[in-house]
């Protein structure tokens, strides 16, 4: 018996990894790759799973019989709004590459600010020769917002390094070594955090939540002089009005940014030329391809053998 087609539409920067990746997957199955010229305009009725990064807008007025969407990434919050997004379940992204990638981004960012990369650039180019305090990681707290696949990972990581974690979540979570907060906790948790790490994702109740009010309510004192920003998750929960406002008065000492409230950043934006700000293009953790694929043919192996699909989105909370 044939079985169903897969419908791919991942709009990556890295076309040429998608091409190379179709020729190792899928095997089994008609695969129609809208990324491929040949393919606009086909008739896409009979496709029952969907792969989607950034799809066309009419995708599903097109794809009218879609049993399974798949996210091309561990975020949601786009493929949510979509419109005419039909009631099927949807399996998001969760790899163990993708996950110690993030928690390298993430540990990279710690000890950048930790060891005030920063100021020693800045004294490299004047040729100045001027040591600084060098405070170690245990000195400082590491305040993980999201508490999921990858905030759990990097706060291992971070803990290895030698830096206090504490972490908060919507609902209370138990992690070895780590203090965490549930929503209630949340200013208990700010008042504890040095580096204040973002890997939440975007939903209604996470949209805007660092803003000046919060950055107000981080520690003070502690041994990086002034708290730092590191955001991974979406830029549309960070208020970069308000980053910058925290910069210029010292509420924040620093930050790292790799997402953004519109992406791409803005050539305008004061972010850039902020001396110990990080500004990196949405990249803490590309999705592998491969891994990619992979993963969808083990869920719809486990979808046509009548076991339940893994990582599926729960609409109603939004990730
Ligand atoms: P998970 O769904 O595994 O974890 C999300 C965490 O956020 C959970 O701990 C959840 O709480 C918490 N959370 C959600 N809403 C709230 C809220 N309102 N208040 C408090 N905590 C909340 O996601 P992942 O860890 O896999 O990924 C996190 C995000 O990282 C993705 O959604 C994506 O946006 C972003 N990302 C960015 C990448 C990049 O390259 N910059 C790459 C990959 C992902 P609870 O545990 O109680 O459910
Ligand atoms: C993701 C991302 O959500 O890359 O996977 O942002």
């Amino acid at each position: 018996m044939t079985k169903p087609p897969l419908l791919i539409d991942l709009k990556f920067s890295d076309r040429a990894a998608v091409v190379a990746a179709l020729k190792r997957h899928f095997a089994d199955r008609d695969v129609i790759d809208l990324g491929a010229a040949e393919n606009a305009g086909r008739d896409l009725s009979d496709c029952r799973y969907a792969i989607l990064w950034q799809p066309d807008a009419d995708l599903f007025s097109r794809a009218t019989n879609l049993d399974v969407l798949f996210s091309g990434g561990a975020g949601v919050d786009r493929v949510l709004a979509l419109e005419g997004l039909p009631d099927a379940p949807l399996v998001r992204f969760v790899d163990p590459s993708l996950t110690r990638r993030m928690s390298e981004y993430v540990v990279l960012q710690c000890l950048y600010h930790l060891r005030q990369v920063a100021a020693y650039r800045s004294s490299q180019k004047a040729r100045r020769w001027q040591p600084l305090p060098q405070p170690e990681a245990c000195a400082a707290t590491v305040g993980i917002m999201g508490l999921g696949e990858l905030g759990r990972d990097a706060a291992a990581k971070l803990k290895m390094m030698g830096f206090n974690v504490v972490g908060w979540s919507r609902t209370a979570k138990t992690i070895d070594g780590v203090e965490t907060f549930d929503e209630a906790g949340r200013d208990a948790f700010l008042a504890r955090t040095d580096i204040l790490v973002g890997l939440l994702p975007l939903t209604a109740e996470t949209t805007g939540l660092f803003d000046l009010a919060l950055f107000e309510k981080l520690r003070r004192g502690g041994p990086l002089g002034a708290p730092v920003f590191i955001n991974a998750g979406r830029g549309g929960s960070q208020v970069e009005a308000d980053i910058v406002a925290a910069l210029d008065r010292g509420i924040l000492g620093g930050a790292s940014l790799d997402v953004f409230e519109t992406e791409p950043l803005s050539a305008e934006s004061p972010l850039w030329d902020r001396e110990n700000v990080v500004i990196t293009p949405h990249v803490a953790a590309d999705s592998d391809i491969g891994a990619l694929f992979a993963h969808v043919e083990r869920q719809i192996a486990r979808f046509e053998a009548g076991e339940p699909l893994e990582h599926v989105v729960g609409r109603k909370r939004g990730y």
